[in-house]
């Protein structure tokens, strides 16, 4: 009989996978498409590291005919052996949430973004798995439903089924339907991914085979050119201006390799990755590498005579005019942020990269001085250009998107420094009088929206781009916006550092927000990707003792709490609303640096963002409210 124990430490795995399967967009990424190929790419990034620590050359990846996927690598087999909580090694791998990394650290942790979470989390959402390990002479075999071990232990461990010379791990899942929107794994994402980790890996093969019904497909991943061999590949069919240049280095405890190549093309196509991760929003180490790269560009462009001493610099877009790159790193603890969580944030990345950048091809540069020149003359292309535009563009009177109608309404700050500035979004000309007299005009603007916002919020959006407000708002904003077809938003250009909406803690506030968020959302993102924008928290109570200082209380909690510990007499004061402050009391409670209550307003991924924006368009207007309000609660507290 199979010895089956419910103690402490397993009711908190089955509470670990159980919050996985509630909130599985957290862990995945989504419960589409790409959530669901995501699976198959938390178990190969496993084998993955299997090959990083040295221990497997070969990954087979199958797509079954009965919609399962198998993945099977040569590496060292998951651990069977007793684990210190007393039961087989290979029960804590498969059902506890790792934060990326293994228990071994052997390997580089893939602790960023959606990848490194564990083969736990593919357990967790799978209708079944079956897990074959070669490890040690034997054969194992375990089984899982819904994260829920189905296969015999004695004794706490797998028994062998069977003798081998192999080792490795063989997993075979089925995503759980009642999970996943979709079940049909996408072969071309697939394939590229595994394509992609043959270039990044240059001495692991990776086969691919699709069984699945009409759909039988071979293909082979082996790219014994590894970065090279993509670098090629990007820049095929264009006119080249020189062969690829690689380099490769350490610097501070990180693996840095690059590889370069100039074609004759107005173009820059830098693909960065870490630990094998694709850094889809760039990143530390591209910045490291674009700074090292355009200071490299100009000094030998002084010293070769091609820039004068009169001649200013070449931009850092200027000398990647024509660039196609591939920047990989291996860092042994990342940090990757970011919407989509492929943003690389460690900061030692910078120097690395930089380091082995203008190390490497400073050797480089110096015994190839025409390949040098060549680079150099896509440089000088560029800013000829660029200097003519840039002509161009003073010399004529940029026509506005839109028509300004400066009806006075907003009251802009003084200072033109945007890193200083903030602009409030306040409800209700009575509120916005007051706030305009309190802030500080230093560098506090004051944009007063009054009610009649609410009538548009359920119109469709052009509409809302229509509303006098608004169009002020993109005006006083400064960055322009992105809709569906193109993209004007440029948030170097955010004049203002922080965007803070000022609404009532009521029903007609809550709307106003809602729509202003929508509105970010939808035709701003990166504001609030970017943390620029803020809900301001008006108390709702000021309280004044017999004796002693006053006080203001931000929630019924804070007065509860006040009442159970001042015993003596004190006067209550409700605030109904923003527009029953005084100038004074504003500035105190709401717009003084020092003294106010902000939340910052997050997107904790894009998953999130698209449903949020989802819902806040509906017209279902309960989840709505609900999401201001638990969102308020989650975001933190800028004092
Ligand atoms: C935990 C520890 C070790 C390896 C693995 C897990 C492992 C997981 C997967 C998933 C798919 N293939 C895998 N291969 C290995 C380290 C093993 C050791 O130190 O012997």
């Amino acid at each position: 009989m199979a010895e089956q124990k419910y103690d402490a430490s397993s009711i908190t795995v089955l509470e670990g996978l159980e919050a996985v399967r509630r909130r599985p967009g957290m862990y995945i990424g989504s419960i589409g498409s790409r959530g669901l190929n995501h699976l198959i790419y938390e178990i190969v990034d496993n084998s993955v590291d299997e090959h990083l620590a040295g221990a497997c050359t070969e990954i087979h990846v199958t797509l079954e005919a009965d919609g399962s996927c198998t993945v099977k690598d040569n590496g060292r087999g998951i651990p069977v052996e007793m684990h210190r909580k007393g039961v087989t090694a290979e029960r804590i791998v498969l059902t506890t949430l790792h934060a990326g990394g293994k228990f071994d650290h052997n390997s580089y942790k893939t602790s960023g973004g959606l990848h490194g979470v564990g083969s736990s989390v593919v357990n967790a959402l799978s209708a079944r798995m079956n897990v074959t390990i070669c490890r040690g002479g034997y054969i194992y075999r375990d089984s899982y439903e819904k994260g829920k071990p189905t296969g015999k232990l004695v004794g706490g461990l797998l028994p062998a089924c069977g003798k081998t010379r192999e080792h490795g791990t063989t997993i075979n899942f089925l995503p759980d339907d009642t999970i996943f929107e979709k079940t049909r794994f996408k072969e071309d994402w697939l394939k590229a991914r595994l394509h992609e980790l043959a270039y990044l890996n240059p001495k692991l093969t990776l086969f691919y085979e699709d069984k699945r019904e009409g759909e039988e497909e071979k293909a082979v991943y082996r790219e014994p050119e590894g970065i090279t061999a993509y670098v090629k590949e990007i820049s095929k069919g264009k006119e080249a201006v020189c062969d690829p240049i690689a380099f490769k280095g350490e610097s501070d405890g990180i693996e840095v390799e690059g590889v370069i190549r100039f074609v004759n093309e107005f173009e820059e196509n830098i693909l960065g990755f870490c630990n094998n991760i694709a850094t889809q929003e760039g990143g530390t180490h591209l910045v490291g590498f674009k700074t090292r790269f355009t200071q490299l560009i100009n000094s030998y462009a002084r010293e070769l005579g091609i820039l004068k001493e009169k001649d200013t610099n070449f931009t850092g877009a200027d000398t990647r005019n024509g660039m196609i790159a591939v920047i990989s790193i291996k860092h042994p603890d990342p940090v990757f942020e970011g919407q989509t969580k492929t943003k690389l944030a460690s900061q030692d990345a910078v120097r690395a990269v930089a380091n082995v950048t203008g190390d490497e091809l400073t050797l480089f540069f110096d015994r190839n001085v025409e390949i040098l020149r060549n680079i150099i003359g896509c440089a000088e292309k560029s800013a000829k250009i660029r200097k003519s535009a840039e002509k161009a563009k003073t010399s004529m009177l940029v026509k506005p998107k839109f028509s300004f109608d400066s009806n006075g309404k907003l009251a802009n700050c003084e200072s033109r420094d945007p890193a200083k500035c903030e602009i409030f979004i306040v409800e209700g000309d009575s509120a916005g009088g007051s706030a305009k007299s309190g802030r500080n005009r230093e560098f506090q603007a004051i944009l007063p929206i009054r009610g009649k916002i609410l009538n548009v919020e359920k119109a469709s959006m052009d509409k809302v781009l229509a509303n006098a407000e608004i169009k002020t708002m993109i005006n006083a904003f400064g960055c322009g916006f992105s809709e569906g077809y193109g993209n004007d938003f440029d948030i170097s250009k955010l004049r203002y550092d922080k965007i803070i909406l000022m609404t009532d803690a009521d029903v007609d506030g809550s709307h106003i927000d809602t729509l202003l968020l929508t509105f970010f959302y939808r035709f701003m993102p990166d504001l609030i990707r970017e943390g620029h924008v803020y809900i301001a928290m008006p108390p709702l109570y000021k309280v004044v003792p017999k004796r002693g200082e006053g006080q203001y209380l931000y929630d019924d909690h804070a007065l509860e709490q006040y009442r159970k510990t001042h015993k003596g007499e004190f006067t209550l004061q409700r605030y109904k609303g923003l527009g029953e402050m005084d100038p004074e009391q504003l500035w105190e409670t709401t717009l003084c640096p020092e003294t106010r209550m902000l939340k910052r307003v997050e997107i904790e991924d894009s998953h999130v963002a698209s449903e949020v924006t989802e819902m806040l368009m509906g017209s279902d207007v309960p989840p709505r409210r609900t999401f201001i309000h638990d969102h308020a609660d989650e975001a933190e507290i800028d004092a």
